[in-house]
């Protein structure tokens, strides 16, 4: 069975962050413009800190791509750093004062040295540009079904967003994302965010939030009822609370459908036939509490998914720890970092589903080139819409 795949490897202040990609069938245009821009917007984000004064993150296909199209092959990208000093020890000293909520206690421990900087150096948020550019060149594939992803900014402290996402509104809301350097493309709220923000600077503190993301245009039945890692959600969930610093996943209603009697939480099922040459093939739904998923499956509705992100870990105004060498209290360690990176965030979490969603199509079409997975996906709609036989 094809199986979309994706490695990273990399660390922040090393010469550069590698995503190796295997699976991706051959035939998909590689819109490399795409590609930076998401990594451009990874980069963003009100409340980031120094280090993306510093990098203009870009990706450069080592392999697996031809005249523009990919052929097959295992696709390596790298994103390079020009802050790569993880060498010189006078720029990169260690660090023995494990800050509160990071890796560096676990992580030096789990390989025996009191250097929590061979931990951190891996562990930093830097290794998700490599995730960004797999999952932005997953979005190329999409893009030939009509799949797309939307993410913002939920909400930061006691901010959110008062809007509704749909399918008709979705691309004025992106709009207006796009005119939002925190992300949110709620004015009002957008304001709050920022001034919750810059109050947790000022307090040499940091804010974390929540992410939503929006996926439209997915046909019913990506995913699988019969295994437990066959199913759609299961995979979404693991890629979003694999992101740093994610605590959380919500699908749909989430954790509110638990407080609810089933009847205000099921979404009743229609049909309109006007819609029939759709990916939904005419079912519709007068609500979408369950986040376009059923059974692990996709349903036709747009995939609704939120993530939650603590805060920064790395405080100005450091946390008690103690050090590693002498085991007396000591104040955490200070690394140069973000006080919010939560519309980055934002980013992160829509390229991660959206690889999660290519690899679902992949496995359903299969085929070692989109024209084939094309021709599958087209009788598959097709015998479909044929039932009952
Ligand atoms: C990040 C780069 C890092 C941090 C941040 C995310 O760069 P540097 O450590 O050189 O400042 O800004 O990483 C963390 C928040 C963390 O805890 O490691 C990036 O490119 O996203």
């Amino acid at each position: 069975m094809a199986c979309l795949t994706y490695r990273t490897a990399g660390e922040s202040h090393g010469r550069g962050l590698i995503a190796l990609v295997e699976g991706m069938p051959a035939g998909v245009p590689v819109d490399l413009a795409f590609i930076d821009g998401e990594l451009r917007r990874r980069q963003g984000g009100y409340g980031r800190g120094g280090r993306q004064k510093i990098e203009t993150d870009h990706a450069e296909f080592l392999t697996g791509v031809r005249l523009g199209r990919t052929i097959g092959s295992p696709i390596a990208m790298e994103v390079p750093n020009k802050d790569s000093r993880l060498d010189d020890l006078t720029k990169t000293p260690p660090l023995h004062r494990p800050r509160p909520g990071h890796a560096d206690l676990a992580g030096s421990v789990k390989w025996l040295t009191t250097d929590c900087r061979e931990t951190l150096e891996r562990a930093s948020a830097r290794e998700t540009a490599a995730r960004v550019a797999a999952g932005a060149l997953s979005r190329c594939l999409l893009r030939e079904f009509g799949i797309e992803v939307f993410g913002f900014v939920r909400a930061v402290g006691e901010a959110t967003a008062s809007i509704e996402v749909t399918p008709d509104n979705w691309r004025t809301l992106l709009a207006a994302r796009e005119a939002s350097d925190v992300y949110c493309p709620d004015p009002v709220a957008e304001g709050r965010m920022r001034e919750f923000i810059l109050a947790q600077k000022e307090a040499k503190d940091t804010a974390g939030g929540i992410v939503e993301a929006h996926v439209f245009g997915c046909p019913i039945g990506l995913g699988s009822c019969m295994t437990w890692d066959g199913r759609l959600d299961s995979r979404i969930a693991a890629a979003v609370v694999g992101i740093q610093a994610f605590k959380g996943v919500e699908i749909g209603l989430g954790f509110e459908a638990a407080r609810r009697p089933g009847s205000q939480v099921h979404d009743e099922i229609f049909f309109d036939a006007a819609r029939k040459n759709t990916p939904s093939l005419g079912f519709t739904r007068g609500s979408n509490n369950a986040g376009g998923l059923e059974g692990g499956m996709t349903n036709g509705m747009p995939i609704v998914v939120r993530g939650a992100m603590k805060p920064i870990s790395t405080l100005g105004k450091p946390l008690r720890s103690i050090d590693l060498n002498t085991k007396q209290p000591s104040e955490a360690g200070w690394e140069r970092s973000d006080i919010s990176a939560i519309s980055a965030a934002s980013v992160v979490m829509e390229n991660v589903i959206a690889f999660e969603i290519a690899r679902a199509l992949i496995e359903k079409f299969g085929g070692d080139s989109v024209r084939e997975m094309r021709a599958n996906y087209d009788a598959y709609l097709d015998a479909a819409r044929q039932l009952p036989l």
